[in-house]
């Protein structure tokens, strides 16, 4: 019955261990195969050159990718989940000061590229002329904290069509500077003119206090702090990917919530 060809017969007792014995020795080789390769894999990761954007290549390729579904499935139509204004913090929560060195003063201007020698140059009572628009959303910050917070603005896309920027919205991405250059973001076009995006000049019902980013900032409920620039100086359009501060320390570029 259990016939070997160069064993002779085998008793089923033996012929089972016998079983076992090569079962478990190929399993060992495999599970150490599979060992190996994985750590060579990751050898072979970690010992990539860093790209200019301080993520090695292969790891900002799948960054990319991941950018590219989420940009894929974001919808204008999609809202971030609004809250009550009694239910936003009174004590609101401050992080990151790069930019915003010393106070301003009235002698602020808004600074719109609308094209290569053309700026617009505004007021703040200029913005505080259009609708007002208020947002109470949950603030999320990527270092893990979030924060129901209440802010007023004029739309982002109120804004375009008072000054008759809709040409600009052809274009991909809105970058938006400090006005000393420090802190910079890019933002793409589709979650700029989400009907909660923006420029913010109130919290709170008050204007915003010099280091939540007087006399003007970014709110974008649909991406995380990072994106939200405090103090903007200059806005411009592009169709490259506008220089973004934490995108060239690693982070994801789009950072969508
Ligand atoms: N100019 C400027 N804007 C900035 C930052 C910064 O360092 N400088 N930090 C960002 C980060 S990481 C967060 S979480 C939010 C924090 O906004 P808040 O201080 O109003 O809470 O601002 C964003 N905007
Ligand atoms: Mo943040």
């Amino acid at each position: 019955m259990y016939e070997l060809s160069n064993h002779g017969k085998l008793t089923k007792e033996q012929w089972m261990n016998r079983q076992i014995r090569v079962r478990t020795i190929r399993s060992f080789v495999i599970f150490f195969l599979l060992l190996g390769l994985g750590g060579f894999a990751f050898a072979w990761l970690y010992n990539q050159p860093q790209g200019d954007d301080n993520v090695q290549p292969t790891l900002r390729r799948v960054l990319n990718a991941n950018d590219h579904l989420c940009s894929l499935f974001f919808s204008k139509e999609r809202k971030s989940k609004a809250f009550k204004k009694s239910e936003a913090a009174a004590e609101v929560r401050v992080n990151g000061d790069v930019g915003m060195d010393g106070e301003l003063d009235t002698s602020w201007r808004l600074r719109v590229a609308r094209a290569p020698g053309d700026t617009l140059v505004l007021t703040i009572d200029d913005l505080k002329a259009l609708p007002k628009t208020e947002v109470v959303f949950d603030f999320k910050c990527v270092e893990g904290w979030s924060q129901v917070t209440w802010w007023g603005g004029v739309r982002f896309s109120d804004f375009l069509k008072k000054y008759n920027l809709a040409p600009q919205t052809a274009l991909k991405y809105v970058g938006m500077v400090t006005p000393d250059e420090a802190y910079y973001v890019g933002n793409d076009m589709p979650s700029m003119l989400q009907p909660q995006t923006i420029l913010c000049y109130e919290m709170n019902g008050a204007p915003l206090p010099q280091d939540q980013g007087y006399p003007l900032r970014l709110i974008i409920p649909v991406k995380y702090g990072i994106k939200h620039l405090k103090r903007i100086g200059t806005i411009y359009f592009s169709n490259d990917r506008p220089h973004d501060y934490w995108a060239e320390q690693g982070y994801d570029y789009f950072a969508g919530l």
